[in-house]
């Protein structure tokens, strides 16, 4: 079991150029809500009190070809180092996976949970192809060996044609979307700043309405969540309060720093194909 969220604070500097600057290290709190690291984690060493190691990390994002185009392929690279400048080489798998790369676009319109590979030297790399021209806030989410969860971030600029303008993002006025042949409900036991809020998704099948009963784990859970601010500011990745749980429901719990727009993101797995289902709400 394991109820941790990260919350990244607004300390990340806007950075309109690729790749030419490093992110302070941003704020890393344990919500505290009866998260049980004696049982059931099975990730091993986690330890959320030791901080230490993670302690002044910084990460550089940059493409390999020095700077990313709309449409194209490109090259993420993501290095991280201690505050000396050194390269930081040893990283405890979370979550299946040694780093875990989130991905949006200013307006959070663009969503994407990538998972770069190691390379040595501090270097993780993934491919990916940027839709459209414009800014994108990258989030590398990874737990140095000895120390706890941690989340830097920086914005970089894609080259090419932006999106339509769109509009700021508004609150869903139904929590409820279709999402291929599913159809995910999600209620919120409250919608207050500074408190506890459960996230209970309910996925059913779109035709039949009939609760889904066999989700698959998702690196390693029932689903995941990742939760920003308008701004992009405000950074939380929720695991699930049951992650063994299969469905149809998934409950997940966190607690939204200040009042404002949030956009919600579930990640679920079903025969083999994983999805995503976006929620925008108001927190007061
Ligand atoms: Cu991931």
């Amino acid at each position: 079991m394991k109820r941790r969220t990260m919350l990244a604070g607004a300390m990340s500097i806007a950075l309109l150029l690729a790749g030419c600057g490093n992110t302070e290290l941003a704020a890393n709190n344990d919500s505290g809500h009866g998260a049980n690291h004696a049982q059931g984690d099975t990730h091993g060493g986690h330890n959320a009190e030791s901080a230490a190691p993670a302690d002044h990390l910084k990460a550089s994002f940059a493409f390999a070809s020095g700077s990313a185009k709309a449409n194209e392929k490109t090259e993420i690279k993501v290095r991280i180092s201690d505050k000396d400048g050194s390269p930081v080489n040893d990283f405890e798998v979370n979550h299946e996976k040694l780093m875990h790369l989130i991905v949006v676009s200013e307006d959070l319109s663009s969503f994407s949970h990538i998972h770069p590979e190691f390379k040595g030297e501090g270097t993780f790399t993934v491919p990916t192809t940027f839709l459209n021209g414009g800014k994108y806030k990258m989030f590398a989410d990874f737990k140095p060996a000895g120390g706890s969860g941690t989340t830097l971030s920086e914005w970089v600029h894609v080259e090419g044609e932006a999106a339509q303008p769109s509009a700021a993002i508004a609150p869903d006025a139904k929590l409820v979307k279709e999402v291929g042949d599913k159809e995910i409900e999600l209620s919120l036991s409250g919608t207050k700043a500074n408190e506890e809020v459960t996230l209970s998704y309910d996925i059913r099948d779109a035709k039949t309405k009939e609760g889904i009963q066999n989700l698959e784990p998702y690196l390693g859970a029932v689903g995941h969540v990742v939760i920003l601010s308008q701004d992009a500011e405000q950074y939380l990745h929720v695991h699930p309060l049951d992650e063994k749980a299969t469905g149809p429901k998934a409950e997940f719990a966190t607690t939204f720093p200040h009042s404002g727009i949030y956009k919600i993101w579930g990640q679920f797995q079903h025969k083999g194909e994983v999805f995503t289902v976006p929620f925008v709400v108001e927190i007061k």
